[in-house]
């Protein structure tokens, strides 16, 4: 059986961004396996896994860096894996689906609690694009009473800024939109940069928006807490074996409008859409298991994976040379 247009449509979304964010996607591809899961028509398990492993493959090529999406379908798929029947796989992969979109609005919710703990009365805080997470640890420090400003960068080339300028605005929260290359600029007026995360790696390092590791370094220049807000299914196990980040690089059409392009054929444009923060510009994450540093990244990866890991590290063979 092939992939139910439903889910090609879901993928869709996600692949030209209308669907974005790290946790909406995640969210959205658990419940685009439901989907899938629910539409099956045959009646058979050996069927069922490599159809369910297909729509995975689908969902999973859509955005390449956020590892929430790779996560929220292993997750689904693991549960499908080691069921013994058809009946019992079809209501592992939706229940599994809607435990991880429950667990994930849930931790949001946690974030935001501790997070807000962060943030003091009167502090003007900076934050980058769209993240559900940092705007939840916000929007939650503004309802305990506490008087926050924020600066919203703009987040060229998507405007991902306006997002976040329109719901803190909605929420009463006094907003500014500033340009991405105003940072620096208004850095001696910020006291806490949040911001969120697509994927943590082994190390403590934050792939995020592009725009976030120079955000961080005007932070560390003028001594800003730079705080990352983000659920531990963002973490990246595969990162611990070695594996890097793939940044997803856009096209040029997003940067300069298509008859420029078209009128200059030899303008090169590059379009990376995330970047990467060491963990030595990083204060804190704040994660829905505690507010952590950085370097304990590593700790959070091998009490969720270490089993996996340790499998899959057994099979790597080294040939010695004598
Ligand atoms: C969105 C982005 C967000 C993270 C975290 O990039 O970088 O900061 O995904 O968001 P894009 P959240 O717009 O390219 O998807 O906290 O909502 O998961």
């Amino acid at each position: 059986m092939g992939v139910p247009a439903e889910v090609h449509r879901i993928a869709l979304l996600i692949k030209s961004m209308r669907v974005r964010g790290a946790g909406r996607i995640a969210r959205t591809a658990a419940y685009a396996m439901k989907v899938a899961a629910q539409k099956y028509s045959g009646n058979d398990l050996n069927e069922f896994k490599s159809y369910m492993r297909g729509v995975a493959q689908l969902l999973g090529s859509t955005r390449p860096t956020a590892v929430s999406l790779h996560n929220a379908l292993r997750y689904v798929l693991n549960r499908v894996e080691r069921a013994q029947s058809i009946e019992e796989a079809v209501v592992a992969a939706v229940s599994a689906a809607d435990s991880f979109i429950e667990a994930s609005l849930n931790a949001v919710g946690v974030i935001s609690e501790i997070g807000s703990k962060l943030i003091e009365d009167g502090d003007t805080v900076l934050t980058h694009c769209n993240s559900s997470a940092a705007l939840a640890v916000l929007k939650a420090a503004h309802s305990s009473g506490k008087r926050i400003r924020v600066y919203a960068t703009e987040t060229r080339p998507k405007f991902q800024g306006l997002l976040s300028y329109r719901e803190l605005a909605e929420n009463g929260i006094p907003v500014t939109l500033i340009p991405d290359s105003a940072v620096r600029f208004v850095m001696r007026e910020v006291d806490k940069v949040v911001v969120g995360a697509d994927t943590v790696t082994a190390n403590g390092a934050v792939i995020n928006k592009v725009g976030t590791s120079l955000i961080a370094l005007a932070a560390h220049e003028a001594r800003v807490r730079f705080y990352v807000a983000t659920e531990t299914y963002k973490f990246s196990p595969a990162t611990v074996l070695g594996e890097l980040v793939t940044i997803e690089e856009r096209g040029p059409e997003e940067v300069v409008p298509l008859d420029l392009l078209t009128s200059h054929p030899n303008l090169k444009v590059r379009n990376p859409a995330f970047d990467v923060t060491p963990p030595d510009y990083i204060d804190a994450i704040i994660t829905e298991r505690g507010v952590i540093p950085p370097k304990a990244a590593a700790v959070i990866l091998l009490e969720d994976y270490g089993a996996t890991l340790a499998e899959e590290l057994a099979t790597i063979t080294i040939d010695i040379e004598d």
